[in-house]
């Protein structure tokens, strides 16, 4: 069963990949989704920037012709004093600077003149056989209410390493010395590291989806749990920034994710099993149709 998942993964990845193949890089959609394509060397990254799905896909070069998609839903949520937490799409449409085949900047601005928040995210592909890449994000929170602001910064992120939800393994790291969670290490084969460069965290949640997604989605304000370690499962984890910032200032988070397949040169088992299936169902459609 999970071999046939992972294979419709795979030509389902391929399809897309095929279809990017033919969409000038730094794309904006025109529907309703807001869908931004990066693309740079080996990898290709797409983001809803309109809707809480945000960034769905992260693909990287695993064998020649094939992007093996390793990313569900990676997105930004937010509170203020003890509101509910709602995610940065409903803040206000998105405003779209910076777009390059791989940088983006979207922009949010609080109806209430209180704050905005502008995230930029810069792809960096690696060579087309090494299987890594990594994207930057860098978020800027602007207090502009004229008074000092009790600010909440959430960041959700599950990925589905090696193209498959289940058997993943996601642990969270601390900083020796600020105590504060500064590094999540997901993986099951592929791998994705994100180092929180700065400042660490000051909560954190490892997880079985949709556990913290309902958290951050109901009506209540929410304290991530600091559990750091989930294991054999639809895995998802998520950090949080808590911040006074003063009249006028500003809050910088800046973060780097790096992600690392295994390049296979040649067509893999896989396959040739594939192709293996098509030919006994050619055979078996020859038998019946005597
Ligand atoms: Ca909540
Ligand atoms: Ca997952």
């Amino acid at each position: 069963m999970k071999a046939l998942a992972s294979f419709w993964n795979l030509r389902v990845s391929f399809g897309f990949a095929a279809v990017c193949a033919f969409l000038p890089a730094g794309f904006v959609s025109q529907s309703d989704a807001q869908i931004v394509t990066l693309t740079d060397n080996n990898s290709i990254a797409q983001i809803d920037v309109g809707s809480p799905q945000g960034m769905f896909y992260w693909a990287v070069l695993s064998q020649p012709g094939l992007y093996q998609n390793q990313l569900h839903q990676q997105w930004f949520w937010y509170r203020v004093g003890s509101d509910p937490e709602r995610s940065i799409d409903t803040i206000s449409a998105p405003v779209i600077s910076g777009l390059t085949p791989s940088t983006l900047t979207t922009t949010y601005y609080d109806s209430l003149n209180r704050f905005n928040i502008g995230v930029t995210y810069t792809l960096m592909g690696g060579s087309s056989t090494s299987g890594t890449a990594d994207i930057a994000e860098q978020i800027e929170i602007n207090n502009t209410s004229g008074s000092a602001l009790d600010f909440h910064f959430f960041q959700y992120s599950d990925f589905d390493v090696s193209g498959t939800a289940g058997a993943d393994t996601i642990v969270l790291s601390t900083n020796a010395f600020t105590h504060r969670i500064n590094q999540a290490d997901q993986f099951e084969g592929a791998n994705l590291v994100e180092v929180v460069n700065s400042p660490n965290a000051h909560h954190g949640e490892a997880g079985l989806v949709p556990t913290t997604l309902v958290k951050l989605n109901d009506a209540a304000p929410t304290i991530l749990n600091d559990s750091q370690l989930n294991a054999s499962g639809d895995v998802a984890w998520a950090l949080q920034w808590d911040v006074n910032i003063s009249a006028g200032g500003s809050y910088l988070i800046s973060k780097d994710k790096l992600l690392a397949v295994q390049y296979i040169p040649e067509p893999t088992s896989l396959s040739l099993a594939s192709l293996g299936f098509i030919a006994g169902v050619l055979q078996w459609r020859r038998r019946a149709a005597r």
